[in-house]
């Protein structure tokens, strides 16, 4: 169930009730691929902040299987997270990982990745696999579009993505996965051709699912032209229902897409820049290998993060330096952190009815830079 609590302009604030729990949005989703946000213990993912992290089809069904998982408890024991998780598809991850693949009518056919094994994927399938996983909200599969893409082949991208939402749909309902208290989300692909967009928007609001979200952006197109199809999905995306962006952003792009009224956004953005030395500020992004850290006594910025709390800069330059582990852990901590505290004055300040003001000044800081 999703409640709408306020609009600021077109933001939204609402809550999106789970079986393990509510989900204040707008929300972002710390990344947790293989069943681990990487470099945090679950703790750790809990203190930062998240409501709901993410999880993906395509590689725990390949490793360590989903029935194995389904055997022990499924994906929320395994792990020992105890709230919220939305599992990906699968099928955007086909297309950027897996060999061989070869898309027909029925579903996707594809080699792994990791040994090459022969593996297929069509509605019926996914669906079984996530509800082996149980997870909160399960993806459809779609079939997203490369950037650019000729219209014909974007045509027949979305009238598979129609078609197959259609049948994930019915799979999930015969199996009782709705009324358990599980939730679908329906993917609206259209790549950067506006009327396809709106039509598979039209197409799968008409099925009624809990969930709809904008895929196929994010895949190498300018930022400009994916604001615009979030923009011209805005319209057809059923104003009661929560409203996810896949893949994105930046912080700035967050913000945007909040002001075009999405609830829900994934990224794997803080975790894989804080591997790579990166962390965020309200200034911008800082890469603490620069040297001018190297003395610095200061916390990457006033935040109530443990990271921020309790360690220098010029320390965790030194942890990067030295290659230690412990580095990944304590820049994820802040960068997660980081993310979900926007989100949590986004929600404020749609609540108090500024949010467009704010955000705007908010990103004019951020690009300013220090
Ligand atoms: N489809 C699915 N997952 C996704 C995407 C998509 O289009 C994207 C694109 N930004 C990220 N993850 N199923």
């Amino acid at each position: 169930m999703f409640t709408l609590l306020k609009e600021s302009g077109a933001a939204r604030r609402g809550v999106l009730t789970t079986r393990h729990g509510e989900i204040q949005t707008p929300i972002f989703m710390p990344v947790g691929t293989q069943a681990t946000v990487k470099g945090l213990t679950p703790q750790q993912i809990e203190e930062a902040g998240a409501q709901i992290i993410l999880g993906n089809t395509y590689h725990l069904n390949i490793r360590p299987g989903s029935e194995l998982i389904r055997d022990l408890g499924g994906l929320h024991r395994f792990m020992n997270w105890n709230g919220p998780i939305l599992t990906d598809s699968g099928g955007f991850q086909v297309f950027s990982l897996a060999k061989l693949r070869k898309i027909t009518e029925k579903g996707i056919e594809f080699r792994s990745h990791l040994d090459g094994q022969k593996l297929f994927l069509d509605p019926r399938e996914c669906y079984r696999i996530q509800a082996n996983l149980d997870t909160d909200i399960a993806m459809v599969l779609d079939e997203c579009p490369p950037f650019p893409c000729e219209r014909d082949d974007c045509e027949q991208a979305v009238k598979r993505t129609i078609r197959w939402a259609g049948e994930f749909l019915e799979h999930a309902r015969e199996d009782g996965f709705l009324e358990s208290g599980h939730h679908v989300f329906a993917i609206i692909q259209g790549s950067t051709y506006d009327d396809l967009r709106r039509h598979c928007g039209q197409a799968l609001a008409e099925m009624d699912f809990p969930g709809y979200a904008v895929g196929g952006v994010s895949v190498g197109e300018p930022e400009e032209e994916m604001l615009k199809q979030v923009a011209a999905c805005a319209p057809v995306m059923p104003r009661d229902k929560p409203r996810y962006v896949m893949g994105v952003g930046t912080p700035p792009q967050l913000l945007k897409m909040v002001g075009l009224g999405m609830d829900m956004f994934d990224c794997v953005m803080p975790t894989r820049l804080a591997r790579h030395a990166t962390v965020f500020t309200p200034e911008g992004p800082l890469n603490l290998k620069n040297e001018c850290f190297k003395h610095d006594a200061a916390p990457i910025m006033e935040a109530d993060n443990y990271t921020c709390q309790n360690f220098s800069r010029a320390y965790l330059r030194h942890l990067i330096m030295s290659k230690e582990l412990l580095a990944h852990t304590l820049l994820s901590i802040h960068n997660v952190h980081f993310f979900l505290d926007l989100m949590a004055q986004a929600r404020a300040h749609i609540e108090a009815g500024d949010f467009e003001s704010w955000s705007h000044a908010w990103i004019e800081r951020y690009q300013a830079g220090g």
